[in-house]
């Protein structure tokens, strides 16, 4: 066959796989407007895509998943290190050798009766230093669609990898090989043997079962998270699971921001917020991705690697989050969102009352009786991020923007207040490694359950937690560093009725303006548990319609709660034996002195 790259290890790379997994084809991707169409017709044709009405959302697909295929599977997620001790407590460690034996007999004939996609991609702006370039195999369209709006993708990408460059080896196959004759279901998959496995050390990408979201589009989780991270420790930079916005204040001071909130915890409606205070102005870079690096003058410049958003839908709305649904007007794939009989796409907190005659996520005919959703919990829009009206003009520069500030947070119903301004980067640190929320529909498993999530990251870390704690302490133990202050947020606290006591959204520009503040020297502050927290008077005002009391509830750390906490927290160390950093021991003793 007639391959359109001269990269040998590429070209031998592709055919030891075909020879295993045996496609009936091989296609390389080109990347082009052109070929998105033909494949999305080919998926029309599967069953898989549902053209939506091009009145309603021009250019736009709906699909629906297998009902047990909806989220990352986290007990299928595999870190596959040399020695498990570097894969850490919080993985699920399996060894390199045992797993690719067992993933290779699972390959085997696993893509016959169908064609197996090359996809080149690159994570990051395409010749920057902070790019990465991966190359997936797949065999599954809806795949190379959701990739292409996801990170840049096809011959661009070959080009700038040349004859001899190397990359990132993503395998992937849904598992469900055609015997001649056989005919396709809309989405096949093999969720009794789903693996996404990862080897850190090789840097290779092993997926196999599943056809959703982060378990098979693997620029995303898998190489701009785990795999990503573990190179960043090598190579003294930062993978993080962090949004990115710019944020200009009345007085056109701008400031770019991070933030770090577990999966389906608002990172999307952040990065996307319109201000509700006047004269305040949001731009989004990223909604769930930043990779940091130094910058010769010592601060922290961060780039989206993601070219695109994978985003939750249900709850989405023009009240929540105006920019995202203006820019899911067109070219949007929705995955298990409800369908209306007129060709459109619904979900629960969408404006607007239910429309009548729904599909359901399942694509059976919904019955608004059942106290059942019609759409599923994780459904997803895939945009580009260029067409969001809101995106920076600079989201996409090769050198990255100066980080000014880092938020961390969860779902706290309780303790954890508003916003606190960490003492300084060893705190901020002991922060993001005690974060804990409870948990969302984006994985599989119980909702609403507090666990502890450092940084958002432990779905997404892959080497050892403790030396990643480590990792994020060097960096201020380095010489001539200004790095970005570290705050801890919290939009959920719950007051005695269980409902929630911060109105978030937009009024979250509140808390973004007193860190502004903050920054330039323009507010004080209380000193507590967590850190500094604004005065009352500097986030609220008779316009918020809070009364003073439920304010004071959202900053209010009970005694015997920090206590439980601290030594939930110790629990939580523990776990970590000689790889946790002394210097988040010291910073657990600070705690202790305000119970
Ligand atoms: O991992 S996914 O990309 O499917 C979504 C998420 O958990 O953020
Ligand atoms: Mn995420």
């Amino acid at each position: 066959m007639e391959y359109p790259t001269s990269n040998k290890r590429l070209i031998d790379w592709v055919e030891e796989v075909a020879k295993l997994a045996r496609p009936s084809s091989i296609y390389f991707c080109d990347g082009s407007k052109e070929e998105f169409d033909q494949l999305a017709q080919l998926l029309v044709e599967k069953g898989t895509f549902r053209k939506l009405s091009d009145v309603k959302r021009p250019n736009s697909y709906w699909a629906h998943s297998d009902p047990r295929d909806v989220a990352r599977v986290e007990d299928r997620t595999f870190i596959c290190s040399t020695e498990e001790i570097d894969a850490g407590p919080t993985n699920n460690w399996r060894d390199p050798s045992e797993m690719k034996q067992t993933m290779n007999g699972l390959y085997a004939g696993s893509m016959e009766g169908r064609t197996m996609y090359v996809i080149p991609f690159s994570m990051g702006p395409l010749g920057s230093p902070f790019s990465k370039i991966g190359i997936q195999l797949t065999d599954s369209p809806y795949v190379v669609t959701n990739m292409r709006i996801m990170a840049k993708m096809g011959t661009s990408v070959l080009e700038q990898l040349g004859d001899d460059g190397d990359f990132i080896h993503c395998i992937h196959s849904v598992g469900s090989p055609l015997a001649q004759g056989q005919s396709d279901v809309a989405w096949p998959c093999d969720p009794d043997n789903i693996y996404i496995s990862h080897f850190p050390e090789t840097r290779e990408i092993w997926s196999y079962g599943s056809g959703y979201g982060g378990n098979a589009l693997l620029g995303k989780k898998c190489l701009a998270l785990r795999i990503a991270s573990a190179t960043a420790r090598d190579e003294g930079w930062l993978a993080e699971h962090m949004l990115l916005l710019k944020l200009t204040s009345p007085k056109g001071q701008v400031h770019y921001v991070t933030g770090s909130f577990p999966s389906a915890c608002g990172k999307t409606n952040l990065a996307m917020l319109e201000p509700s205070l006047e004269g305040w102005k949001v731009e989004t870079l990223g909604d769930d991705i930043c990779w940091l690096r130094l910058g010769e003058d010592g601060r922290l410049y961060g780039v989206n690697p993601e070219a695109g958003f994978f985003g939750v839908a249900p709850g989405t709305s023009y009240e929540t989050n105006a920019n995202a649904m203006r820019t899911i007007t067109h070219d949007t794939i929705f995955t298990n969102t409800a369908l209306t009989v007129d060709g459109d796409v619904w979900w629960e907190g969408m404006d607007g009352d239910r429309p009548d005659n729904l599909t359901d996520w399942k694509g059976e005919s919904y019955d608004p009786t059942s106290g059942k959703p019609a759409s599923h919990p994780n459904a997803r829009f895939t945009v580009s991020a260029g067409q969001a009206p809101q995106i920076a003009e600079e989201w996409q520069d090769p050198a990255g923007v100066p980080i000014s500030a880092m938020l961390f947070g969860g779902r706290r119903r309780s303790l954890v207040p508003l916003v606190a301004e960490s003492r300084d980067w060893d705190h901020g640190v002991f922060l993001g490694s005690t974060m804990a929320s409870e948990t969302t529909a984006a994985a599989v498993g119980a909702v609403g359950n507090l666990r502890r999530d450092p940084f958002a990251m432990l779905p997404f870390c892959g080497y050892n937690m403790g030396d990643y704690f480590a990792h994020w302490l060097s960096f201020g133990e380095k010489e001539n560093v200004n790095l970005p202050k570290i705050y801890m947020v919290n939009w959920f606290r719950k007051d005695a009725n269980n409902r929630f006591i911060w109105p978030g959204y937009g009024e979250n520009a509140r808390v973004l303006a007193w860190i502004v503040a903050r920054l330039e020297g323009e507010a004080e502050g209380i000193e507590g548990p967590y850190g500094v927290v604004p005065k009352v008077q500097d986030i609220a005002d008779d316009n918020l319609g809070i009364s003073d009391e439920q304010l004071s509830e959202l900053f209010h750390v009970d005694g015997t709660e920090l206590a439980n906490e601290v030594d939930a927290i110790g629990g939580h160390f523990d776990t970590f034996g000689d790889r946790l950093p002394a210097k988040l021991l010291r910073q657990l003793e600070i705690l202790k002195t305000y119970i």
